[in-house]
């Protein structure tokens, strides 16, 4: 039995929920929401998404869900997680021989720098974005990060760097852009995906975006339901 009237407001919360990301994360800042939807939006119908782990995957959850069925999303989890990142995405762009992107944090990049090699020669576009947050700023998000812990010893599972990943592009021969604006970020990746081989961009993303956006997109999804549904939600 269809109920009507549930089916539209379930439809009208995700209206509600769509229009509230929106606002935390369209503001014209480079945080972690706008990497991933400058990102999306860049992608050619046809080509390939590889997701890193950490945040990338789940900030794709959470602010793509309209264009994900355009193109080929890939992902994997390494032995452990986030590791064998770079390899396994020049893997994918060698294999489906079709422009490829793939996303991942600045500590995946670093795993796996020496994966960078394996992108030397591709005939097809790869652009690798990373979206340098300076560390696995996943881990504020986590249990750990509500221990009362000093700010040094979080960094223990952070483990921020200070590096920028110009030298280690030009090291392997690739090109390298370093974006600071979301429509920065979305000119690079079409310049990048503009031609063959490999093309390193780096997505400067504040060291506490991910945390600030999460908790913003928490308020604004509790006002945008409570407005809909003020018995359950006020
Ligand atoms: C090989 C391996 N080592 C360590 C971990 C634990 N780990 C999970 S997420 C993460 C941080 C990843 O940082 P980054 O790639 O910068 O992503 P962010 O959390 O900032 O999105 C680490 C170290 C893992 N999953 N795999
Ligand atoms: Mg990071």
């Amino acid at each position: 039995v269809r109920d009507d009237a549930f089916v539209e407001r379930v439809s009208r919360a995700e209206a509600a929920l769509a229009h509230a990301v929106e606002t935390v994360i369209g503001n014209g800042q480079l945080g972690e929401g706008a990497v991933a939807r400058a990102l999306v939006s860049a992608m050619p119908v046809g080509s390939v998404l590889v997701v890193g782990n950490s945040l990338p995957v789940r900030q794709l959850d959470l602010v793509c869900p309209g264009r994900l069925g355009d193109f080929t999303v890939v992902s994997q989890r390494g032995v452990s997680g986030i590791d064998g990142l770079i390899a396994g995405a020049a893997g994918a762009a060698a294999a489906a021989r079709r422009p490829t992107v793939a996303y991942v944090g600045d500590v995946s990049f670093l795993h796996d720098v020496g994966g960078l090699l394996t992108a030397r020669g591709l005939g097809t576009p790869f652009c690798i974005v990373v979206a340098n947050n300076d560390g696995g700023r996943i881990f504020e998000q986590l249990p750990v990060a509500r221990l009362d812990l000093s700010s040094s010893s979080l960094a223990r599972f952070t483990t921020p760097h200070g590096l920028s990943f110009g030298d280690a592009a030009s090291l392997y021969g690739h090109r390298y852009a370093k974006a600071e604006t979301p429509s920065s970020l979305r000119d690079a990746i079409d310049a990048a995906l503009a031609q063959p081989g490999c093309t390193v961009v780096e997505a400067l993303v504040p060291s506490s975006a991910a945390r600030t956006e999460a908790d913003a997109l928490r308020a604004a999804a509790e006002s945008a339901l409570a407005v809909l549904d003020p018995e359950t939600h006020g």
